[in-house]
């Protein structure tokens, strides 16, 4: 088993007297070798060596090192993206470790995870360690995402949760005097199970593999943080279940949640099944729904909340959600199908769209200090929103935006009635607030709001317009 360690190398004293670990490849600089001058990539190739040989699994797996990050793990994302490809092309990985993750999402990071997937290529992905929401690569459908719990087994406060989390494992893990912590030693040991799982089930396809690792889990302590869709790895039961299915039960009160974003295999027949979807927000579902590739029957038909659907290789069906759970009811004409199902969600737009161009600005009322907020969503790739205000007399005016996802970089940009640029703020990044205080002059004023995470939406934000003294 070819584990692709993509992080800051690996240190030569460990690498030195370890037969497992390959010479692996320096993105940053491919004349040196990738040693490790921070210490994260060490800890993880320690961590997966370390529990395969108390496991006697380490003759089965082959670490290589593919050196991305600096002395600061911190990386450039061309180096990031070149060191998977590396890994696709020049390596045969069987396994790509990433405990590396951005804020945002953009087309050369969901291209090159689709060509691993495409390959047959597992990646395994940390979620993130700061109480916020699932990074990429670890958010996208075909990446096993991991957060991280206490020897309790509850949700490492730390621990990035929320859409997109598939699996836990635990937060740290002891080797001798030491203890890693972070959800990159929970992805690094969620590694480990793959590459023990895969050896088991060495024809598996790998979109099977990976469910069965995800869905044949240890129950975990209820927090509202957590989908009940995601459980603590489980090799043994992922190893004796055949099954790398879900089966909906016949009872709609014992649903079993379909994540959004997230794709999974389920098995449809005659009996009326039932899952659920929960949503933070009121918007669409779409199911992109593929009859399993290794069926030859290539057209079916399914049922879902009583209505007929004709499903070829691939459709996608689009329902009305609401806030909260959402129940679906599903059958098939036929006995045992197989479907990869993926519930995309969009949230649905805010009550002052369309407002995507200045000359569409929606006019607010101008409020005293600690006024009440106004909500809007981004609800579609690089959404802006447009806003616009009459000040009456000399003020000092304060436009505050503010989210509690690190998916909104937010970016406020205000406008004399000429169309004149009169600040621009963007001062802090991910999550963070932002906002602008300027004296004004009577007149008609406005703003937009956008996100320069251009390709991150699906979320809602506060903003004001108020009064200073
Ligand atoms: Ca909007
Ligand atoms: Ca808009
Ligand atoms: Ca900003």
């Amino acid at each position: 088993m070819k584990i692709a360690v993509i992080d800051s190398g690996v240190s030569e004293d460990y690498a030195e007297n370890e037969n497992n670990i390959t010479n692996g490849m320096n993105i940053i600089n491919s004349k040196l070798p990738p040693s490790d001058d921070n210490g994260h990539g060490t800890n993880m190739m320690k961590t997966i060596l370390e529990l395969s040989r108390s496991n006697k699994f380490e003759n089965y797996i082959q670490l290589i090192p593919i050196k991305v990050l600096d002395s600061k793990a911190t990386g450039k994302k061309e180096d990031i993206i070149a060191g998977i490809k590396y890994a696709i092309e020049d390596t045969k990985a069987d396994i790509i470790l990433l405990s590396i993750g951005f804020y945002y999402d953009f087309p050369e990071l969901r291209n090159i995870i689709s060509k691993a997937e495409e390959e047959g290529i597992l990646v395994v992905s940390a979620a993130g360690n700061d109480s916020s929401s699932v990074l990429y690569p670890a958010a996208y459908p075909t990446v096993i995402s991991v957060g991280g719990v206490t020897d309790g087994l509850e949700l490492q406060t730390l621990s990035n949760s929320g859409v997109g989390l598939d699996i836990v494992a635990p937060w740290d893990y002891k080797i001798n005097k030491d203890t890693f912590t972070g959800t990159s030693i929970s992805a690094g040991l969620v590694v480990y199970a793959a590459a023990v799982i895969k050896n088991q089930f060495p024809e598996e396809v790998l979109s099977h593999l990976r469910n069965r690792i995800i869905i044949n889990t240890k129950e975990v302590k209820n927090s509202p943080k957590l989908d009940d869709s995601v459980g603590f790895v489980d090799i043994n039961k992922a190893i004796t279940n055949e099954n790398s299915s879900l089966v909906f039960p016949t009872q709609k009160e014992v649903a079993l949640t379909l994540p959004i974003g997230k794709e999974r295999f389920c098995i449809i027949d005659k009996k009326e099944r039932w899952f659920k979807i929960t949503s933070d927000f009121e918007g669409t579902v779409t199911f992109l729904i593929q009859n399993d590739k290794d069926n030859e029957l290539t057209a079916s038909t399914i049922n879902i909340n009583e209505k007929k659907y004709n499903i070829g290789k691939k459709e996608s069906l689009v329902f009305s959600i609401g806030k909260g759970v959402n129940y679906f009811s599903i059958s098939t004409d036929l006995d045992n199908m197989n479907y990869l199902i993926t519930p995309v969600l969009e949230i649905q737009k805010d009550e002052y769209e369309p407002n995507n161009k200045q000359n569409e600005a929606k006019m607010l009322s101008v409020g005293p200090i600690n006024n009440s907020f106004y909500q809007a969503n981004i609800n579609t790739n690089n959404d802006k929103d447009w806003y616009k205000f009459v000040v009456q007399e000399n003020k000092k005016i304060k436009i505050i935006v503010q989210s509690d996802t690190t998916r909104f970089d937010p970016v406020i940009q205000l406008y004399s009635s000429e169309n004149k640029l009169i600040k621009k703020s963007d001062r802090s990044s991910a999550g963070s607030t932002e906002e602008i205080e300027v004296s004004l002059t009577p007149g008609t004023y406005c703003f937009s709001v956008n996100n320069d995470f251009s390709n991150n939406y699906n979320f809602s934000y506060l903003f004001n317009i108020t009064y200073g003294e």
